[in-house]
């Protein structure tokens, strides 16, 4: 991937944004329907804050991947453009049938991977259509913010909310951003809007005392301090700093002493470069008061991504639209979710003995066990928290509502350069066992009848064999 490939992009984002000018004419009323993680939170909110300056008749939807009686329904609404961010490219047929058969208009802007459709009242932009990777070079708030910039300059400041996306979708890799995430985060350094500094990554080092911090780790899940509210006193007590201090007022020195006492606490798993990587590296700094909240990138994301996983996406959007007086919500809702992951985090590490090892994969039917809207989620977690082997992907399955099993599978970006695709795989072993599924080569998702798990398995195994290894 390179110049020609970002070039393209570019194009694209122009197409969209010549496509949707005369469009804000304050008679077009537009729906956006958006997902529900920090990077579907933020696309929504860069849009909304556009359509908003323009006086703009507008609604927003945070939701699940829409099924196809969730677009006839949308069409139902009777408004006049459609505009699908961070989902649409898997659902263009049912877009295409109830909505631009309709004689609605649509535009899709997504980094999923998907069919494409040529249509006069369509337009949309995806990575995939021109040779960039969309799991790591641009996420839909990378690419709803590439289109919103060609409109107005004053837009401009909205960069920072492209790259808290692009954080929350994990496309920032330990060597940084790649394509056109690396040329907004130069942007935005370069316009002075983002300062680049060096530390403990741990989520919520400017919002709690370190004690807590430590104590509800999760990325990485440290063994022995994750958890384990006195031993994460007496390593602060053992370096001289106060439990009520924040991380992130130490100051780099102190940072650092502190990372070295993590490492040699947590051992083995400090030995692995993936632990290290997650627990220090680049912070991202908003330098601009556009952000409304925490100025960390990190945790901006973080914020948003547990209103969506707490199931209250609107006060994540609320917030990341400007509106401060959600900030203390959004943070509540942080710390609750932070306690659930924790707790998921702790029954995984009592398991990791227990994955099975398949033909291509490693994987783990929890049952009821975990709650399967989370699986995903700590399956990711352990993967940088260096406690799962990763010289295969790994799969997690969990019972999911109505007789279903809600599958999540991840790789690393090297086994992704070796040929691995998840959401290829994925969606053609679903499929054979009467499930539906898909997503991106590094991280996929499907949900299968719970009676047949085990032939799951044999497919998947025959999926990840033959084709998925091909480049
Ligand atoms: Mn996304």
């Amino acid at each position: 991937m390179g110049r020609a490939e970002i070039k393209r992009f570019r194009r694209g984002a122009e197409e969209v944004a010549v496509f949707l000018k005369p469009r804000l004419d304050g008679k077009t009323r537009i729906k956006v329907i958006s997902h529900t993680d920090a990077d579907g939170i933020a696309a929504a909110a860069i849009l909304a804050r556009c359509l908003y300056a323009y006086n703009v008749p507008f609604s927003v939807k945070l939701s699940r991947p829409p099924s196809e009686e969730d677009i006839a329904q949308l069409a139902a609404e009777g408004q006049d453009l459609y505009i699908f961010l961070d989902q649409g490219s898997g659902q263009l047929d049912a877009i295409n049938k109830h909505l631009l058969a309709r004689q609605k208009e649509v535009i899709v802007i997504d980094h999923h991977p998907g069919q494409f459709l040529e249509h006069p009242k369509f337009s949309c932009l995806n990575p995939h259509l021109c040779g960039l990777s969309g799991s790591t070079d641009v996420s839909a708030s990378g690419a709803t913010f590439s289109v919103v910039e060609q409109l107005d300059l004053r837009f401009r400041s909205l960069i920072s909310l492209a790259l808290v996306g692009a954080i929350g979708d994990r496309q920032e890799l330990s060597s940084g951003f790649t394509g056109v995430n690396d040329t907004l985060l130069k942007r935005a350094v370069d316009l002075g809007l983002v300062r680049e500094s060096e530390g403990l990554k741990l989520v919520r080092r400017s919002l709690v005392p370190a004690v807590e911090c430590l104590r509800t780790s999760t990325r990485p899940y440290i063994l022995g301090l994750s958890g384990n509210l006195a031993s994460c006193r007496s390593l602060l007590d053992t370096l001289g700093l106060s439990h009520s201090s924040l991380i992130s007022d130490l100051g780099l020195e102190l940072e650092r002493k502190l990372a070295d006492a993590i490492f040699s606490k947590a051992g083995a798993q400090a030995v692995k470069e993936e632990f290290r990587r997650t627990l220090w590296g680049t912070i991202l700094t908003a330098a601009t008061d556009d952000l409304v909240g925490p100025k960390e990138l990190g945790e901006y994301s973080a914020i948003i991504d547990a209103c969506g996983n707490m199931k209250r996406p609107e006060i994540g959007f609320a917030l990341a639209v400007g509106d401060g007086s959600y900030q203390m919500d959004a943070l509540g809702l942080l710390s609750n979710y932070q306690e659930v992951v924790l707790r998921a985090m702790g029954w995984l590490v009592e398991k990791l003995a227990s994955f099975k090892i398949a033909a291509g994969f490693r994987y783990l039917y929890a049952g009821d066990a975990v709650d399967a809207a989370i699986l995903g989620e700590i399956l990711s977690l352990a993967i940088e928290s260096a406690l799962i082997p990763m010289e295969q992907p790994v799969v997690g399955m969990a019972d999911a509502a109505d007789g279903y099993v809600k599958v999540s599978a991840r790789a690393t970006s090297r086994l992704v350069a070796e040929g691995v695709n998840l959401g290829r795989a994925i969606s053609k072993a679903a499929a054979a066992v009467g499930g539906y599924g898909g997503g991106h080569d590094v991280s996929a998702a499907a949900r299968i009848p719970r009676n047949r798990v085990e032939d799951f398995v044999v497919e998947l195994e025959k999926a990840i064999s033959s084709g998925s290894y091909e480049l």
